[in-house]
């Protein structure tokens, strides 16, 4: 997939799409426009053109932000019906991310404060490098998280955790936040998380792409409900995984010893 952007830099490699938040003067901050690029891409992700993707990675330019929150310039004079808009505009992107069939994975390099942290959170999950700072900051600025840390932060962290880094508003840095849960791995170097992302995503790309999808989605409905509803769910979808033909395809490959050829199907 070829497209450019005004605030975003695509980077395609295969069926791999890098998304390179490029606004270094601000700290990579996530301006309307930032939140509009990620958007598009997303659609684009959608259209028949980006049917070659397979996963993405996203991650800031630079070595010292992943993004450093909402654009707190543009969110200075907003007032209580436009702060809706805005928070519904990126919940929406997030949102959008989580509905994908495909895997998305947060790189963060040096800072993921705010807005920041939770686009990374939107993601399936973050990889860091051991110069990543994250935090919910926004009681410095008399606000609260507005996209999405109040309910995916507790998710990842348990509520205790949550609440105490979203009332102090205190910045923790990767190998804390690796302990707690909310980064998956932490490098040493940008390119050393880049690559590791980049051969996550081929890993995963190996799998049945159904079953990928089908985890996904069944994960995502089933986040945060009562044990009991939750296990109707994958019931619901470990049924379906057996309409598929990536499931006859790989239980057949395996009862031949062969290497299964998904079809995605
Ligand atoms: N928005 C706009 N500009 C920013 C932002 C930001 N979030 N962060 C940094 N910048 C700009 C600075 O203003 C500065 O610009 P300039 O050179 O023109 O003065 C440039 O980036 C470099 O920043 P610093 O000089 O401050 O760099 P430092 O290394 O000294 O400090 C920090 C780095 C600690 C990251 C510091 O920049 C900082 O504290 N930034 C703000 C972090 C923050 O509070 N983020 C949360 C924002 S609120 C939010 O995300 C809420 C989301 C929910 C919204 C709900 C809907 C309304």
């Amino acid at each position: 997939m070829e497209k450019t952007y005004e605030t975003i830099q695509l980077e395609c490699l295969g069926e791999l799409a890098t998304v390179v938040i490029n606004r270094p003067e601000a700290l990579n901050a996530l301006s309307t426009q930032v939140v509009a690029d990620l958007t598009q891409f997303v659609a684009d992700v959608q259209s028949p053109e980006g049917a070659e993707v397979r996963s993405i990675l996203i991650t800031g330019s630079g070595e010292k932000a992943f993004a450093a929150g909402a654009d707190i310039r543009q969110m200075a004079d907003m007032t209580p019906a436009q702060a809706r808009d805005y928070s519904a505009g990126m919940q929406e992107l997030t949102r959008s991310l989580e509905q994908l069939a495909i895997p998305v994975m947060a790189c963060v390099n040096g800072f993921a404060l705010g807005g920041g942290l939770e686009l990374a959170m939107g993601c399936d999950f973050i990889y860091a490098t051991a110069n990543a700072k994250f935090g919910q900051p926004e009681v410095n600025l008399g606000l609260i998280p507005g996209f999405g840390a109040t309910v995916r932060l507790p998710h990842l962290v348990g509520l205790a955790r949550a609440k105490e880094l979203i009332y102090t508003g205190r910045t923790i840095g990767a190998e804390e936040a690796y302990r707690i849960g909310l980064v998956n791995a932490v490098f040493d170097s940008k390119d050393d998380m880049l690559d590791a992302a980049a051969a996550t995503c081929r890993e995963i790309a190996g799998k049945s792409p159904a079953a990928v999808a089908n985890a996904k989605r069944t994960v995502d409905a089933a986040a945060g409900l009562p044990t009991a509803e939750g296990l109707l769910v994958e019931r619901k979808a470990f049924g379906a995984a057996f309409g598929t033909e990536d499931a006859r395809i790989g239980t057949k490959a395996f009862l031949a010893k062969e290497k299964p050829e998904f079809t995605g199907k």
